[in-house]
């Protein structure tokens, strides 16, 4: 068996022991952080997502998944990023409020940082207020909202509708993403960037801020 096919086994059984191991195992035998994270780690989430569609998995289960993939992607997070010393710019992140998920957020968060940015993440389920303070107090330069779930994705409109209302939107870019997310919803919504992953979230992020 290959060595990302044994991470991916692991992830899914949510053997937090084994995937650590498994990890370093790889990565002790020369494969590559980011290899290892798209084609291991978030392909075999793909997978936890199927089985809990069809019922083949429950939460407890995909929660041990989850809590897993974040012990792997904490052995990743220092070999994936760059580290640059001055600061790209000021992000406040959150996943939106009803929304528990955080995976995707999170290496979001990682890219940010490891592309210099300076990054107050909010957690998940954070609601509009929490956001309005925090923008307030951090004055950043791009706001970050995630959602994962179709029945979330209003709360992101209703979150950008209130930062416009309260003009604290002005001069700040807004971007979203997840997985349910798309480039025309956040057109609609009036978010000025959409990511579709985490490596083009801080891409985006840079591009925008040099524009
Ligand atoms: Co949830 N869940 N879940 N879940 N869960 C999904 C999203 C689902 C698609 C599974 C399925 O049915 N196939 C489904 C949503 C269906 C829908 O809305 N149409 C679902 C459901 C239904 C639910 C519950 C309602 C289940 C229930 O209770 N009956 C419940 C809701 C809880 C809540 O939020 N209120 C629930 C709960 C959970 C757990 C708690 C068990 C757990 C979350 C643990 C955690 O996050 N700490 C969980 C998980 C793990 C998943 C799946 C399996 C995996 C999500 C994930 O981490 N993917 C997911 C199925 C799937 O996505 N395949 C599923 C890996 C991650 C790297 O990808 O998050 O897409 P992703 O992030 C990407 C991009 O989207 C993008 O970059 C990331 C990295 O490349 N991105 C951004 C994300 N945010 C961004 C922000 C940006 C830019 C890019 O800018 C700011």
């Amino acid at each position: 068996m290959s060595d990302l096919q044994s991470i991916t086994d692991a992830l899914i059984a949510g053997d937090d022991n084994a995937l650590t191991q498994k990890v370093q195992d790889a990565l002790d035998a020369g494969t590559n952080a980011s290899t290892i994270l798209s084609e291991a780690l978030i392909a075999g989430m793909d997978i936890v997502g199927g089985r809990m569609e069809t019922g083949e998995m429950f939460i407890p289960e995909v929660l041990m998944s989850a809590m897993a993939m974040g012990e792997a992607v904490a052995i990743l997070k220092p070999l994936l990023a760059e580290g640059e010393a001055t600061s790209a710019g000021k992000v406040v992140i959150g996943t939106v409020k009803g929304d528990l998920h955080d995976i995707g957020k999170n290496l979001v968060v990682m890219m940010l940082e490891s592309s210099g940015f300076d990054v107050t993440d909010l957690g998940v389920d954070v609601n509009i207020d929490t956001f309005l303070t925090t923008i307030r107090e951090k004055n950043p330069d791009i706001i970050g909202l995630s959602a994962l779930l179709t029945t979330t994705m209003p709360m992101m409109r209703e979150t950008i509708a209130q930062i416009n209302a309260s003009g604290l939107g002005d001069g700040v870019k807004i971007m979203v993403g997840g997985a349910p997310v798309d480039q025309a919803f956040a057109r609609e919504i009036g978010a000025d960037i959409y990511a579709s992953d985490a490596g083009s979230a801080s891409k985006l992020a840079k591009e925008m801020m040099h524009a």
